[in-house]
């Protein structure tokens, strides 16, 4: 071909090229949604907010290309209902999934219905914990229940499968291959990417497994404590690590270990019934001779060490292989995070696609001595919310207004130019991620747990909560109110409902619990009506 004839064949090329991308911006002008969630990931298990555990390189890029809520919560602690809440816009006395158990109520409006119908090609991967037929969706690839970390079976539209490898790994592959190749490219997409990581039991895969249990990290101020000053609840809660983690199930001692050593303390209780071996036996012959050698070690070094361990020590291992295991699953959880930013960059999707960043909750890194979630104290209240929304959100902005996963159903749909039906019970929080706090009104949240007597044993209880105070009573088979002043015991060590210098505090959150109450419309009914029948062991 000569010259001239190639440049006009060039440019032919480019200019359709071009053209072709100029219609799909236009068709493409709402923005995409990419909503990423994990499960049980504690905000001081990230970088961006501080962490003295590990380094998030990834979810750290979404602080400072986007914005950091350092105040964000939830108003349940506990997985499925918080999730409910997240689809609905609605507290869960009003969805009605109240706890992990009972099914969630599938005539409920969740805003990937709404997305659906206003022509977003809609997808959900990964952990939703309810329900095998996520209604909104144009596909999903979800993990029954709980799902499993090893080899993890998937729920689909054409049936069920189980696909080989480690779960963070292969949900983020099905991702990207729902966003490269699978979805109808004419519309915006509103894709829920949602990870099992880093759910308990903890397994990591083995190459960090390997890693990170040769390390140590720093301890809480208050991994011993001892629960003066609170209330019953604090004091009978099952989540110590120290009395209620366990070796087997947790701490991965084999049972032959355990045997061998004539049995340890704690036992095996009724509800952990999958032990070390559930998961281990998932693994294939490859995968577990990659993951002996490690567990080897730590088996050696516990039978011979504990025996002569005193219970601080004993605490203090626990913990050490607690932090081992639940950092190892977030550094993977980190890696491919990094690895669907770099993707919605390569393919020129950043630019108008807002990714969010949360977790179902948050979680105790043995604070208070523990590990799970459910309480309204602030390790398990507060839950990481980051927002990256090119040409919308500055870059390294923060926000640190009270906002909660109740207000992630209206805060994307108005993103997207979708009205919101009007019995939602969030706030939208575009305002906020332009960078306007001006007619934010917010001062305070409502919560309210219901899951007791149950795994954990975290009695039930709502409250209120302010900048400045959480009050919040605890009922059922107790009746206590506890009173914490955020700002001067930030740890939350002090329960100060007694304290006369309180009283006129406690008085006017009391008034103000009632108009929550009222404002929010829970009137006691669900909980009333909520029988021990209710719940089961199995989550
Ligand atoms: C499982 C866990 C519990 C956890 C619940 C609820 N035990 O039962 O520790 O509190 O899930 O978690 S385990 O046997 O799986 O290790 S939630 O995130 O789904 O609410
Ligand atoms: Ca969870």
């Amino acid at each position: 071909m000569n010259q001239p004839i190639l440049r006009k064949v060039i440019f032919i090329l480019l200019s359709g090229l071009m053209f072709g991308c100029q219609t799909n911006t236009m068709i493409n002008s709402r923005p995409n949604i990419l909503f990423i969630m994990s499960d049980d990931h504690a905000y001081q298990a990230i970088s961006a907010y501080g962490s003295r555990l590990i380094a998030t390189p990834n979810i750290d890029r979404m602080a400072d290309e986007g914005m950091m809520f350092s105040n964000a919560c939830v108003s349940n602690s506990i997985c499925a209902p918080s999730r409910a809440t997240i689809l609905t816009g609605k507290h869960c006395h009003i969805h009605g999934k109240i706890d992990n158990n009972r099914p969630f109520d599938t005539t409920q409006l969740t805003f990937p219905q709404l997305f659906q119908e206003a022509g977003y090609e809609t997808a959900m991967y990964g952990k939703l914990h309810f329900g095998n037929n996520p209604k909104g969706v144009d596909d999903f690839m979800i993990l029954p229940g709980q799902g499993n970390y090893i080899n993890p079976q998937f729920i689909t539209p054409g049936g069920d499968t189980i696909i080989n490898g480690y779960a963070t790994d292969i949900i983020t592959d099905l991702t990207l291959d729902w966003l490269d190749r699978k979805r109808d490219k004419s519309k915006p997409f509103m894709m829920m990417y949602l990870h099992k990581a880093p759910h308990r039991p903890w397994w990591p895969r083995p190459d960090k497994f390997k890693e990170y249990s040769r390390m140590s990290f720093p301890e809480p101020e208050n991994l011993f404590d001892s629960y003066e000053n609170r209330g019953t609840a604090a004091r009978t809660a099952e989540m110590n690590i120290l009395k209620h983690m366990q070796y087997g199930h947790d701490s991965k001692i084999r049972p032959e270990t355990i045997e061998k050593m004539g049995g340890v303390e704690p036992a095996v209780p009724l509800y952990v019934q999958e032990d070390f071996w559930g998961p281990y036996s998932r693994a294939n012959e490859e995968q577990r001779s990659l993951y002996d050698p490690i567990l080897d070690s730590i088996n050696d070094y516990f039978a011979s060490h504990w025996p002569g361990m005193s219970d601080e020590e004993k605490m203090r291992w626990k913990y050490q292989r607690y932090m081992q295991d639940y950092l190892a699953c977030i550094s993977s959880l980190d890696d491919n995070i990094g690895r669907v930013l770099d993707y919605l960059e390569k393919s020129g999707l950043a630019k108008n696609t807002i990714v969010i960043y949360t977790s179902d909750q948050g979680f105790y890194l043995g604070e208070h001595g523990w590990f799970d979630k459910r309480f309204i104290y602030n390790e398990s209240f507060k839950t990481p919310l980051l927002v990256r929304w090119p040409g919308v959100v500055k870059a390294g902005s923060k926000n640190d207004e009270m906002v909660q996963n109740l207000d992630f159903a209206q805060t994307l749909l108005e993103a997207a130019g979708i009205s919101a039906p009007e019995d939602m019970q969030g706030e939208s929080l575009i305002p906020l991620l332009k960078g306007d706090s001006s007619d934010w009104t917010r001062d305070a949240v409502y919560y309210h747990y219901y899951e007791y007597p149950s795994i954990h044993m975290v009695k039930r209880h709502y409250g209120i909560v302010t900048r400045e105070f959480k009050l919040a009573h605890f009922y059922y088979d107790v009746d206590e109110w506890e009173l914490y002043d955020r700002l001067n015991d930030p740890m939350e060590m002090n329960n100060n409902i007694s304290d006369p210098g309180y009283s006129q505090v406690v008085d006017s959150l009391k008034k103000k619990l009632l108009l929550l109450q009222e404002y929010y419309k829970d009137d006691d009914a669900i909980h009333m009506n909520y029988t021990l029948q209710d719940l089961t062991i199995k989550h």
